[in-house]
C-alpha cells in the first residue's frame, strides 16, 4: 500500500485536527527512521495508521479487547489507552496490512513495552514530538533524539508517567515495566 492511499483510508476514521497529527508523526518518523538505520516504509505504514482507532465508539473497543483476548488489565485503566492495540487489530482486518512489526508498533505506541523493537521505540517518540505537538518538556525531547533514541525515550516514558501522577491518574503497568526496562538495560 503507498503513502497516499493509506493516508486516504486514515482520513475517513479521523478530524481534521487528528490527520494533521498524524501527518506529523509521519514525517518525524520518517526521518527518526533514516537517522537510527530503521526501515523507512514500515515507519511511514505505522506512523500513518497509529491512531487508526482513536475516534472507535468506547463500547466496540472494549467488545473487541474481550472477545480477541487483549490483555484484560487494559480495562481497568484510562479507556485513552485502547486504542493502540484496537487500532493494530482493525489495522489489520479493514486495511489488510499484516507486517507484524508495524502491527507491534502501533499496538504499543501509547503504553510502550518492555524490550521495544526499534521501529516500536520511532513511533513512540514521533508521536510525543511530531511538531503540532505543544507541551512542557517536549522541546527537551526534540534534542535528546539527535544524540540518542534511548535517552529521547526514558524521558518522553518519564514525562507521560510524572504528567499522570500528577494529576492523580493511575499509571498502566506497561508504562512503568517499559520505563524500568528502558533504564535497566540502557548501555
Ligand atoms: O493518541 P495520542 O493522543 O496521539 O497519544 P498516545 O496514544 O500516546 O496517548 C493517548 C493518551 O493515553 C494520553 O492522553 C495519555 C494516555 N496514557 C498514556 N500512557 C498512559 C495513559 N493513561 C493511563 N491511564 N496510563 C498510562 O500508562
Ligand atoms: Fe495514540
Ligand atoms: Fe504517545
Ligand atoms: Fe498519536
Amino acid at each position: 500500500m503507498n503513502r497516499d492511499e493509506a493516508l486516504a483510508i486514515v482520513k475517513k476514521q479521523l478530524t481534521e485536527h487528528r490527520y494533521l497529527h498524524t501527518v506529523g508523526v509521519m514525517e518525524t518518523a520518517i526521518k527518526l527512521a533514516d537517522k537510527y538505520g530503521a526501515d523507512k516504509k514500515k515507519a511511514e505504514l505505522a506512523a500513518i495508521f497509529h491512531d487508526y482507532a482513536k475516534f472507535r465508539p468506547k463500547e466496540e473497543m472494549k467488545e473487541i479487547i474481550i472477545r480477541e483476548g487483549m490483555p484484560g488489565d487494559l480495562l481497568d485503566y484510562n479507556s485513552e489507552l485502547w486504542h493502540a492495540p484496537v487500532g493494530a487489530f482493525l489495522t489489520e482486518k479493514e486495511a489488510g496490512i499484516n507486517d507484524i512489526e508495524v502491527l507491534d508498533a502501533i499496538r504499543y505506541h501509547t503504553s510502550g513495552r518492555p524490550g521495544m523493537t526499534l521501529l516500536e521505540k520511532i513511533i513512540y517518540l514521533a508521536d510525543y514530538i511530531e511538531p503540532g505537538r505543544h507541551f512542557p518538556g517536549v522541546d527537551e525531547v526534540r534534542d535528546l533524539v539527535q544524540t540518542s533514541l534511548d535517552i529521547a525515550l526514558i524521558k518522553s516514558v518519564q514525562n507521560t508517567i510524572m504528567f499522570l501522577m500528577k494529576k492523580g491518574q493511575p499509571v498502566f503497568p506497561a508504562s512503568f515495566q517499559t520505563y524500568n526496562d528502558l533504564v535497566m538495560n540502557k548501555g
